[in-house]
């Protein structure tokens, strides 16, 4: 039977802003306070599903949550209409309102874990919500998520979805962002490569100094428990701390795989060479051959890895079994990584071309083209059973663009936050997008 890796890609939402709300990510501390332009960004998001649909890959689409998100204010005791609850947050406590604002489940790459069946022990593939719950503007993310995820892979014969995690920092988890999957086939069975930044329970593992590491081992492990891995098709990893304290906040900022590749950075891990040779092993054992390809720090500094988001790209198997790299602009920009780029794909090794997108509007919050996706392995059966209506096609393509080029303000500061027109115009955005996508009623707003 055929199989695929889907992209899902992450709709940027009419309220994207730069609110300097991730300790830890350079570029959301570095941009915060900056003008956005959200209909921008919906349409540059919106550019990279089209050309990867065009080049051939099943494309998804993931829909963006309600913000602000009054029912959040309201637990946090803001009281009164809606508009009330936005004028008090406004006035008491900008930087709540300022959360509840994000356009952050845009980076849906942080949505969930995914296994595919072939992993799984029930045969079917398995979903967990990520509690995000190292930021709490991403914590808010997970109940909208999980009722989103569930309207788009509905039929319980093929998905399982599983809530997020306890939401404490000992089990935080960031979902796909620090998960890789390897194979030979995407319908066969793989490894699943779990990174992971610090251990809450085990206090020989290192943590960093500076800033937080979000992914616990013990998050990692749970949800290999629940997705029903087997040990044989599950490796662990350590993220070097050093690379989190110079801002690598996700293992997706310094390494990505695809197939039996995994493209990473010098300095990515600890204990790299155990780490390697166990993935070989593994995946030799399902029938792979595991090709590291290492990015020496010689040539690309942690730095150059951060400022350009080389290792945040796609690797896209292209129909002759080589890859492609999707960069962003950033990496043509940054003269050591433009060079290694040349250099890699003129070697003719596994790596043949490199495309790159400007997605400056996310990048300037720290999400570039990998954080944008969320990868689902599905076999023919399974993609027939996904909603439809969330598969990516040029007459849907044509329709949200018009719905974008409709809805969204071209500019967007911190003091329009406070403006309740604002919520409305996300509502009713979002109720014609429910209907486009043929999700149901899935926003607060539509089910309460
Ligand atoms: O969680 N930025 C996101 C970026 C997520 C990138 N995702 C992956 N690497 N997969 C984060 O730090 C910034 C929002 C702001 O500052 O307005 C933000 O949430």
């Amino acid at each position: 039977m055929k199989s695929f890796e889907v992209n899902f890609d992450g709709l940027v939402g009419p309220t994207h802003n730069y609110g300097g709300l991730s300790y830890g990510n350079v570029a959301s501390q570095s941009n915060s306070q900056q003008a956005s332009n959200p209909k921008e960004a919906a349409l540059q998001g919106l550019a990279k599903m089209k050309v990867l649909m065009e080049m051939g890959f099943v494309q998804g689409v993931l829909a963006p949550q309600e913000r602000p998100d009054v029912a959040a204010l309201r637990r946090l005791g803001f009281a009164g209409t809606d508009a009330q609850v936005i004028e008090q947050a406004a006035r008491q406590a900008m930087p709540l309102l300022v959360a509840s604002c994000s356009a952050s489940s845009m980076w849906v790459a942080n949505a969930g874990t995914v296994s595919p069946s072939a992993d799984t022990a029930d045969g079917r593939v398995h979903f967990t919500a990520a509690n995000l719950n190292c930021k709490y503007h991403r914590s808010i993310e997970h109940p909208t998520t999980s009722r989103v995820l569930g309207a788009m892979f509905a039929d319980s014969k093929h998905f399982a979805h599983h809530a997020a995690l306890p939401a404490v920092a000992q089990f935080g988890d960031e979902g796909a962002a620090n998960h890789t999957r390897f194979c030979r086939e995407y319908g066969e069975a793989g490894v699943e490569f779990f990174v992971f930044g610090r251990s809450a329970f085990d206090t020989r593992y290192p943590a960093p100094q500076k800033y937080p590491a979000r992914q616990t081992l013990e998050a990692s492990q749970a949800v290999a428990r629940l997705h029903g891995l087997s040990d044989d098709g599950v490796v662990y990893a350590q993220q070097n701390p050093a690379v989190i304290d110079q801002g690598v906040f996700h293992n997706d900022v310094i390494a990505v795989g695809n197939g039996e590749v995994l493209f990473y950075h010098e300095d990515a891990f600890l204990d790299t060479e155990r780490v390697l040779a166990e993935l070989r092993d593994k995946l030799a054992r399902c029938g792979g051959n595991f090709q590291a390809v290492c990015v020496p720090r010689a040539l690309v500094t942690v730095d150059d890895a951060v400022r350009s988001y080389l290792f945040n790209s796609q690797l896209l198997t292209r129909a002759d079994g080589t890859m492609m790299l999707i960069v962003p602009e950033e990496c043509r920009k940054n003269e050591r990584v433009w060079q290694y780029l040349q250099g890699l794909t003129a070697a003719a090794g596994v790596i043949r071309e490199v495309k790159v997108f400007d997605l400056k509007q996310s990048m300037q919050n720290g999400g570039g083209p990998a954080c944008l996706r969320l990868r689902v392995a599905l076999n023919e059966t399974e993609l027939v059973a996904v909603n439809p209506g969330v598969i990516m096609t040029a007459p849907l393509y044509d329709t949200l663009t018009q719905w974008v080029e409709k809805h969204y303000r071209d500019s967007l500061r911190e003091s329009d936050l406070a403006d309740p027109q604002l919520l409305l115009e996300c509502r009713t955005a979002l109720d014609e997008l429910t209907q486009i996508l043929k999700l149901g009623a899935v926003y607060p707003f539509q089910i309460n």
